[in-house]
């Protein structure tokens, strides 16, 4: 029994997931989203939908019994507290080399992630993404994308006064100083909700050490716009708390579309089938590639080829934190939204973009963090274990190196030029540099390699990968742009040619 017929499934509700949903509800079609974390929009006990990183509780992680920050160490102590087990909006999924931070729940990364919106170089573009028209790029999906998804400038007098944005101008007075470009960055949290929040007349969400865990307030992620959207169209449903196990063809025609109902422990309480006659894969680079990896060694999709699970990379990240000077506080306010880079990706012998990221422990701590994107080369793939039935990444932590080492010369520089030092004591072992986690999962069904120049799957007319997986393991900045972009263009073909 393949189940009830669906014309459309969309597997997970990230970016690329949500202008899945908008474009093919637009476009008059039933469709389903299945999403494994939960639809987060109801109020805990304290009133609150999501919990702050000063009070994690079990809301922050997904299934884990104790935190596990990416900063997850002060004066080289083990900082992580003891949580309930609970569907929580952050995983730290683990792998042999590395932890790969994800969103769990209604809109997938947006709900966590820093609201950063930067369109990658229009070269860089052409270079990771060769078949793509570059032009239409730039001047339709980059544009829609960036209209659909809510993207506003920050007011650059205001920044310049702003308490909360003390650590970003100490940060990036000193890069200038040191001889690199700074520039700031667009995002999708309400600008004019933060300058309230500023002033005391709202109640504090950037400004109230909320990011990573969710925000209560001011952050336009996808639920409140391109779910919303598709939600108006009266032809979404959206499934939370189900799990994605399997897809196969199905004897009536379409995929046999299999998953777990999950409880709030994990527990799986129902197992379904629905049978869709188009899937979209958007269960973001890990879960989209991890299915697909394991429905091909299961046999269930066969002829998927070689390509799939290959090309994931970690978008070169790397984080880093400067010990500053007593007289250079960076402040015990500080807004969770990065709104400030520094650019030095011209440098041929080593591109880097570093977001100045908070640090928002709520006390002056002299601390000035970064997290950086860097052109590192280093590929992994997933690969299926027939003994256990998972799917493991073979990424090792060594293959960052190139990461470290070209953020060490920004790095090395502005601490030589200011007489700050690095810290020591935050990522665990005295290491410096934070580079055994990624922010920005990217691959592993590259687009033009795995699938075709559209995001369809070989061999399976109706698959379609649609998330960061098309992404060839770097795009030099923030991705969810680029990914929703991308999504927008691709959508918009397969409508077009393949749908009604
Ligand atoms: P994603 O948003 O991860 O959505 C995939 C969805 O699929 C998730 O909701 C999953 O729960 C769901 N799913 C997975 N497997 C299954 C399954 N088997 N069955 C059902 N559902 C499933 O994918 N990017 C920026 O551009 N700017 C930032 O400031 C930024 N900050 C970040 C901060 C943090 C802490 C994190 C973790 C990420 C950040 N990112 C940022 C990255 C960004 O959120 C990420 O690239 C996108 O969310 C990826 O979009 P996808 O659509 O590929």
């Amino acid at each position: 029994d393949d189940g009830d017929h669906v014309p459309a499934l969309v597997i997970g509700s990230g970016y690329g997931g949500a202008v899945t949903a908008l474009r093919l509800t637009r476009a008059g079609i039933a469709t389903v989203v299945v999403e494994m974390g939960m639809a987060w929009n109801t109020a805990g006990p304290d009133g609150r939908i999501f919990c702050d990183m000063l009070n994690p509780d079990r809301r922050s992680y997904w299934l884990r019994t104790r935190t596990d920050q990416p900063v997850g160490y002060f004066l080289g102590i083990d900082a992580n507290k003891p949580i309930g087990r609970y569907t929580g909006v952050l995983d730290a999924e683990r792998f042999a080399g590395i932890r790969v931070y994800q969103g769990r729940g209604v809109g997938g990364g947006s709900l966590v992630n820093g609201g950063i919106a930067v369109l990658p170089r229009r070269d860089y573009f052409a270079e990771i993404l060769p078949s793509v028209d570059v032009t239409a790029m730039y001047d339709t999906y980059f544009p829609r994308a960036t209209a659909a998804l809510g993207v506003n400038a920050i007011d650059t007098a205001w920044f310049e006064t702003a308490d909360c944005y003390r650590y970003a101008r100490v940060s990036r007075d000193q890069a200038r100083a040191s001889g690199f470009a700074t520039t700031f960055l667009g995002n999708v949290y309400d600008f004019d909700y933060m300058k309230q929040e500023q002033a005391g007349t709202v109640t504090r969400s950037a400004l109230g050490s909320e990011v990573i865990y969710g925000n209560n307030h001011g952050k336009r992620s996808l639920d409140k716009t391109y779910l919303a959207a598709a939600a108006a169209t009266g032809r979404l449903s959206i499934t939370a708390q189900h799990m994605v196990t399997a897809v196969a063809p199905a004897s009536l025609g379409g995929y046999a579309v299999t998953m777990n109902q999950l409880d709030t422990t994990g527990a799986t309480i129902a197992v379904k089938t629905v049978r869709a006659d188009r899937v979209f894969f958007a269960a973001g680079s890990v879960g989209t590639s991890k299915l697909l990896v394991a429905m091909r060694a299961q046999g269930r999709l066969p002829d998927l080829p070689g390509a799939v699970g290959q090309g994931w990379g970690n978008n070169g990240n790397v984080m880093v934190a400067r010990a500053q000077h007593l007289w250079n506080t960076t402040g015990a306010l500080q807004s969770g939204m990065p709104a400030m880079g520094i650019d030095n990706w011209a440098d041929p012998a080593g591109p880097v973009f570093a977001e100045i990221a908070p640090f928002p422990a709520g006390a002056e701590l002299w601390i000035s963090l970064y997290l950086a994107i860097t052109k590192n080369p280093n590929r992994a793939g997933f690969a299926y274990d027939s003994s256990t039935g998972t799917v493991g990444l073979t990424w090792q932590t060594a293959q960052n190196q190139p990461a470290v080492t070209a953020a060490k010369r920004v790095f090395d520089k502005i601490n030589k030029a200011q007489l700050t030092v690095y810290r020591s004591d935050l990522f665990g072992g005295d290491k410096v540099w934070g580079d055994d986690f990624t922010y920005h999962p990217l691959g592993g069904c590259v687009l033009g390699q795995a699938t075709d120049d559209y995001g369809r799957l070989p061999g399976y007319p109706g698959l379609y990968v649609m998330d960061g997986s098309l992404i060839p393991g770097s795009t030099g900045v923030n991705p969810f742009v680029t990914i929703t972009a991308l999504a927008e263009r691709n959508i918009e073909k397969v409508i077009a040619t393949d749908v009604g």
